[in-house]
């Protein structure tokens, strides 16, 4: 990236579900997103590291990973409130709520005041698994499913020699009516949390599926993942918030302020981004 590149200024940026560790993580086109970006808070609203995973299999630490780390610590140098939710993935961070750690504050949730003076709690989301998909093997077979529908996008990628990740997740979710139901319970069983908080607005991630919609006044926001895409949940400086996707079109219809900014200022390096 240029020296020259103009940043994206946002109040607040939240992101979720990176799963570093896993094969299927992508920290240098996050490194990329947060090099690219000026914010008052950053939110990291749970599973960036996928300790699960880790646990279980052979994983390798790349100095992409540890350029991520080097870079957060440069946004809170500069005066950015960088905050850590703790999600199920990374569950075993949940033991330092309340504590700082590289001026990275831990939290179970977090409230804040959006600048047009809406309400919004921030979660992760795994707290409405038990809501959703009550039994434990339920959910088992969906964590496998998942997986294994990973490993089939990433057969595909080798065999097909493209670089569109999660294609084949995607594709399910928007189109077989079991994946597009969990969701929809998911996305319910938020509002309904953010009625009894008497919250404006529920921002999460977990279900690995950026959405930013309104019922009955109040608003679900999910700012979707680092694994099938590269999203993000921002709140623009009166208050607006977006659902963006990092070198790609933005949920809804509209182009993202970030392939927006590098269209009008670099088209040779919007399309190496928009690439991969
Ligand atoms: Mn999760």
């Amino acid at each position: 990236m240029p020296a020259s590149h103009p940043f994206s200024r946002y109040r607040t940026v939240v992101i979720s579900d990176v799963h570093l560790g896993t094969p299927d993580a992508r920290p240098d086109r996050l490194l990329e997103f947060l090099a690219s970006i000026q914010c008052e808070t950053l939110i990291l609203n749970g599973d960036l590291l996928d300790v699960w995973q880790m646990q279980r299999r052979r994983w390798r630490w790349s100095p992409a990973k540890s350029e991520l780390f080097c870079q957060l610590t440069r946004l809170v140098e500069a005066g950015t409130r960088v905050a850590y939710v703790p999600g199920n993935h990374d569950e075993c961070f949940r033991a330092f709520i309340g504590q700082a750690f590289a001026g990275i504050t831990v939290h179970q949730e977090l409230r804040l005041t959006l600048a047009d003076g809406r309400q919004a709690l921030v979660l992760h989301g795994d707290e409405f698994d038990a809501q959703i998909a009550p039994s434990l093997p339920a959910r088992w077979l969906g964590d496998f499913g998942y997986a294994c529908l990973l490993r089939l996008d990433r057969l595909g990628r080798c065999l097909g020699g493209h670089d569109r990740h999660g294609a084949l997740v995607r594709a399910i979710k928007t189109r077989v009516p079991g994946a597009m139901a969990h969701v929809a319970r998911f996305e319910a069983a938020a509002l309904e949390h953010a009625r009894c908080e008497g919250v404006d607005v529920i921002v999460c991630g977990h279900i690995h599926h950026a959405n930013l919609r309104e019922s009955d006044g109040v608003t679900y926001a999910n700012s979707g993942d680092w694994v099938e895409g590269c999203g993000a949940l921002v709140e623009h400086a009166d208050g607006t918030l977006d659902v963006i996707e990092w070198g790609g079109p933005c949920v809804g219809d509209r182009r993202t302020p970030v392939a927006d900014a590098l269209a009008e200022t670099d088209a040779d390096e919007a399309v190496a981004f928009s690439q991969g």
